[in-house]
C-alpha cells in the first residue's frame, strides 16, 4: 500500500533547499502542523531570521517577515504589540542568530514576558556561513573556527539557552526537544503545539529549542550526525521542560 503524505497547509509548495541530514525541513513541518492544527494559518505571522532557515518566508503559508541577524524577538514584538490580539505571532532562529548576535533581543524579550512562541534550532555551529563555531559548540568540537576543537580556555564554554532564560521570571514556557528519530520528532511536535497555544492562552513568552544536525560543516553523514547528536548534544543539553507556567498553576 502506498502511503500518502499530506503536506501541511500551513506550508507553501516551494521546494527545500537544506543540505541531505539537515532537520530544518522536519521541523518547518512540525511548525506547520501545529498552525494547522490549531486553525491559526490566516493570523499568523512568522518571524525569518538570518541563517540557513533565511527562506523561511518562502516556506511558511503566513505572513511572513525577514529580521536582521539576531533582531527577529524586537521585530515580532513590535508586530505582536501593533496588530489586533488575535494575531500569533512565532519566530524561527538558528542559534548563531539566537544565542550570538541575538542574545540581547532574545533575553530581553523572555524577561518582558512577550506573548510571542520562539522556535530556536541549536545544530552547535554557524551553518549557512560554512561551518564556524556558535554559542552553542561543544568543547573539543572541531569548527571552521576552531580546527583543533573548541577550548574553554579560549572561547568559553557552550551556552544553554533554555536553563539561561528559565532563570527569568518572564517566560510562560520553555522546553528542549529533538529532531533526530521519530519518537523525538513526535515529542518535538507536541512541544511546539504548546509552545503556540501558550501564546493563543496569552500566557507570555514561549521557547521550543530544538536540538538540530547539520551534517554538511560537520563533516558527518547524516545517519552518523544523528549518532553524534544523540551521544554529544543530549549529555550538555538535556532534554526537557524547563519551565511551564501552567502546570505551576495546575498544582
Ligand atoms: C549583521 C550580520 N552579521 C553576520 C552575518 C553573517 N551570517 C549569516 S548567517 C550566519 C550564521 C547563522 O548561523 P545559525 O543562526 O546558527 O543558523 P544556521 O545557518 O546554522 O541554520 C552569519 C554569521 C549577517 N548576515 N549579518
Amino acid at each position: 500500500m502506498k502511503t500518502v503524505f499530506q503536506k501541511p497547509e500551513a506550508m507553501t509548495d516551494a521546494q527545500l533547499h537544506y543540505c541531505p541530514g539537515c532537520t530544518h525541513g522536519i521541523i518547518h513541518r512540525l511548525v506547520a502542523e501545529a498552525i494547522d492544527a490549531l486553525g491559526i494559518r490566516e493570523q499568523t505571522i512568522g518571524i525569518a531570521s538570518v541563517g540557513c532557515s533565511v527562506f523561511a518566508y518562502d516556506y511558511f503559508n503566513c505572513d511572513m517577515q525577514q529580521a536582521a541577524h539576531g533582531r527577529a524577538p524586537a521585530v515580532a514584538t513590535g508586530i505582536k504589540r501593533v496588530l489586533p490580539e488575535d494575531r500569533i505571532v512565532f519566530t524561527y532562529q538558528g542559534d548563531g542568530d539566537l544565542a550570538s548576535i541575538g542574545m540581547a533581543e532574545i533575553v530581553h524579550a523572555a524577561a518582558r514576558g512577550e506573548n510571542i512562541t520562539v522556535i530556536f534550532i541549536n545544530n552547535a555551529i554557524y551553518g549557512m556561513t560554512s561551518g564556524q563555531m556558535a554559542p552553542t559548540t561543544l568543547i573539543g568540537q572541531v569548527t571552521a573556527t576552531s580546527p583543533r576543537g573548541r577550548s574553554a580556555s579560549e572561547t568559553g564554554h557552550p551556552i544553554r539557552i533554555c536553563e539561561l532564560l528559565a532563570t527569568l521570571e518572564g517566560p510562560a514556557y520553555l522546553a528542549r526537544v529533538s529532531s533526530h528519530t521519530p519518537r523525538h520528532i513526535l515529542q518535538a511536535g507536541r512541544a511546539i503545539k504548546k509552545a503556540f497555544e501558550m501564546q493563543q492562552q496569552k500566557k507570555g513568552f514561549a521557547l521550543v529549542e530544538v536540538l538540530s544536525t547539520c551534517s554538511v560543516n560537520w563533516g558527518m553523514t547524516p545517519v552518523n550526525a544523528m549518532k553524534w547528536l544523540e551521544e554529544n548534544m543530549i549529555p550538555y543539553y538535556p532534554l526537557g521542560v524547563y519551565k511551564d507556567i501552567t502546570a505551576e498553576e495546575d498544582e
